[in-house]
C-alpha cells in the first residue's frame, strides 16, 4: 500500500494510526501542502485525487480518498484489531464522535479555508485566528460533554476506536493553533492514554520522514 500524505495533515495522521494499529506496512509518499504553492495542486497529484487534498491510499488498483472511508476499508480487509465496536449502538457512538471531528470541526480550519479567509476575503491574521479558535471551542466543548456519557479509558469505553483515531490528530492541530486545552479534561486524559500506544507514537507528525 502507498499512502500519500503530509506529516502535519490530521486526516493523513488518522490513516497512519489505523495502519499502525493493524500493523500494516505501507510506503509513505509525502505531498508537501505548502512548498511551491502546495504539491496537492500539482497536475500529477490532481490526477490521483481531483479534490487536491491528502490523504490518498493506493492498494494495488484501488485509489481511495477520505480518511474515514480508507479506515473503514482497512477495517474490512484487516479486521483485527478492530477499530469499530461490534455492537450496533456502540459502533454508531464511535462513528458519531469520529464524524463530529471529521465533518464538523476539521473542515472549518483546513488550510484552503484559512487561505480563502486571508486571501479573497481579505481577513487579517488576527481575524483568521479568532475564526480558528471559535470553531475549535464550539467543537471541543460539545465533544467534551458527549464523552461524559460514553467514555472510559478511551472515547467509547476502554478500547481504541475510530473516535480516538480522529481525536488525537485534532488535538495536535488545536494545540498548534493555540487552543487553551485546560477546559477539556476528558479529552486530555484520553489523548494521554492513546499516546502511550506505539501505533499512535509512530504515527505522530514529528515521527514522519517528511517532518521539518
Ligand atoms: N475529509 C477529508 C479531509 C482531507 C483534508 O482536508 N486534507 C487536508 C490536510 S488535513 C489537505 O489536504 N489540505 C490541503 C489544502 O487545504 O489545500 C479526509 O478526511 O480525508
Amino acid at each position: 500500500m502507498k499512502l500519500y500524505g503530509y506529516w502535519r495533515s490530521s486526516a493523513a495522521y488518522r490513516v497512519r494510526i489505523a495502519l499502525n494499529l493493524k500493523q500494516l506496512s505501507y510506503d509513505n509518499i509525502p505531498v508537501h501542502l505548502v512548498k511551491n504553492g502546495g504539491e496537492q495542486h500539482s497536475a500529477d497529484y490532481k490526477a490521483l485525487n481531483p479534490a487536491e487534498l491528502v490523504p490518498t491510499l493506493l492498494d494495488n488498483d484501488l485509489s481511495l480518498n477520505q480518511s474515514l472511508a480508507i479506515i473503514e476499508y482497512l477495517e474490512q480487509q484487516y479486521p483485527e484489531p478492530s477499530v469499530l465496536p461490534a455492537d450496533a449502538a456502540t459502533k454508531a457512538q464511535a462513528r458519531a464522535l469520529a464524524l463530529d471531528i471529521a465533518c464538523d470541526i476539521h473542515p472549518l480550519n483546513n488550510l484552503r479555508v484559512l487561505q480563502y479567509l486571508t486571501g479573497p476575503l481579505a481577513l487579517s491574521d488576527k481575524q483568521k485566528q479568532a475564526w480558528i479558535i471559535h470553531w475549535l471551542e464550539v467543537g471541543f466543548s460539545s465533544f467534551e460533554q458527549r464523552l461524559a456519557a460514553v467514555s472510559g479509558k478511551f472515547c467509547v469505553g476502554d478500547t481504541v476506536t475510530l473516535a480516538d483515531i480522529c481525536l488525537v490528530p485534532q488535538v495536535y492541530n488545536a494545540k498548534r493553533f493555540g487552543l487553551d486545552m485546560s477546559l477539556y479534561p476528558r479529552i486530555n486524559a484520553i489523548v494521554e492514554q492513546c499516546q502511550q500506544l506505539d501505533a499512535f507514537k509512530l504515527a505522530a507528525p514529528e515521527a514522519q520522514p517528511d517532518a521539518q
